[in-house]
């Protein structure tokens, strides 16, 4: 892996990959259980914002034994209401360049994945979970709200109810569960949550960019439009897709034999 200068002691970024396609963005504050201050959420919005263009697709993970313990607490205090917008807002605009940024993002979860840190992993396009992941909202039982897209993104995977149980009774979800609720997409043994999230990462990259291009920004669109609009929107976008002369290589070499046929699994 090739290492970045952008490093800092909150967060890490390297590059690997035969090309260094694949950014690999670490949380390195483990003593605080990855915790997310200020300075974590803006490392986070910058190293999305700043992604080098070789990089073809990203994996963030956790440094030690949890993925992250949501929000640093600790830096909860003493901010009044307009305060307390302007803070949620910087979430909302960093997690959106998580989210809608320039690279698919394959989230490898172990351990605490709570709070702000399942709004991390919400903002993420793939999930994968080793055995030791657990799940919850400790907003409600901490008198607070999530703040960070969780209202908007959770729901999403899992269901407005689930999500509204999570914070009103202060429900845990295992691994086993959270997958089978939607809150993963993969299920892994303990600690291979990073080396398949990796792997899947790799193999997202290989992918034509303008169709992951449009996993990332037409089809969540298309899910939110009603079926006449997202019809259209879906044509409009297939029409552009396979004009790109990479998609007219790729279905050529399928046609001339040369390239992977679907295996059954
Ligand atoms: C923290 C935080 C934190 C740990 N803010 N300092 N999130 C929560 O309510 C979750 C709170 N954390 C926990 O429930 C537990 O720490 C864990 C289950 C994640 C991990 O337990 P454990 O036994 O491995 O670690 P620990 O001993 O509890 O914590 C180690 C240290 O990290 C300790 O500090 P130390 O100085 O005593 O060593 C903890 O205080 C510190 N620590 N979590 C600050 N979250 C945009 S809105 C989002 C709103 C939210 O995310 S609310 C949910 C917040």
């Amino acid at each position: 892996m090739t290492k970045n200068k952008a490093n800092s002691n909150l967060i890490s970024l390297e590059f690997t990959g035969d090309a260094q396609e694949v950014a690999v963005i670490r949380l390195t504050r483990p003593t605080k259980r990855n915790a997310i201050n200020d300075a974590l959420m803006a490392a986070i919005r910058t190293v999305f914002e700043t992604m080098p263009s070789h990089v073809r697709a990203a994996v963030i993970a956790g440094d030690g034994d949890h993925f992250c313990a949501g929000l640093d607490l600790s830096e909860l205090q003493d901010r009044d209401a307009g305060q307390g917008l302007m803070h949620s807002r910087s979430w909302t605009v960093a997690l959106d360049r998580v989210e809608s940024g320039p690279v698919p993002v394959v989230a490898a979860l172990h351990g605490a994945v709570v709070g702000g840190g399942l709004e991390l992993a919400s903002s993420c396009h793939i999930r994968v979970a080793d055995e030791s992941t657990f799940y919850a909202l400790p907003e409600g039982s901490r008198g607070i709200f999530v703040g960070g897209g969780g209202s908007v993104r959770i729901p999403k995977l899992i269901g407005a109810s689930r999500m509204a149980d999570m914070m009103f009774t202060g429900r845990v979800y295992n691994a086993v569960d959270g997958e089978k609720i939607g809150l993963a997409q993969y299920l892994v043994p303990k600690g291979q949550a990073f080396e398949k999230a990796l792997e899947l990462a790799k193999r997202i990259a290989q992918n034509a960019p303008l169709t992951n291009y449009a996993l990332m920004h037409a089809l969540p669109r298309i899910a939110e439009q009603n079926a006449d609009h997202g019809f259209f929107t879906e044509s409009m976008m297939a029409a552009i897709a396979q004009s790109a002369p990479e998609a007219k290589a790729r279905v050529k070499a399928f046609l001339d034999g040369k390239a992977a046929k679907v295996q059954a699994k």
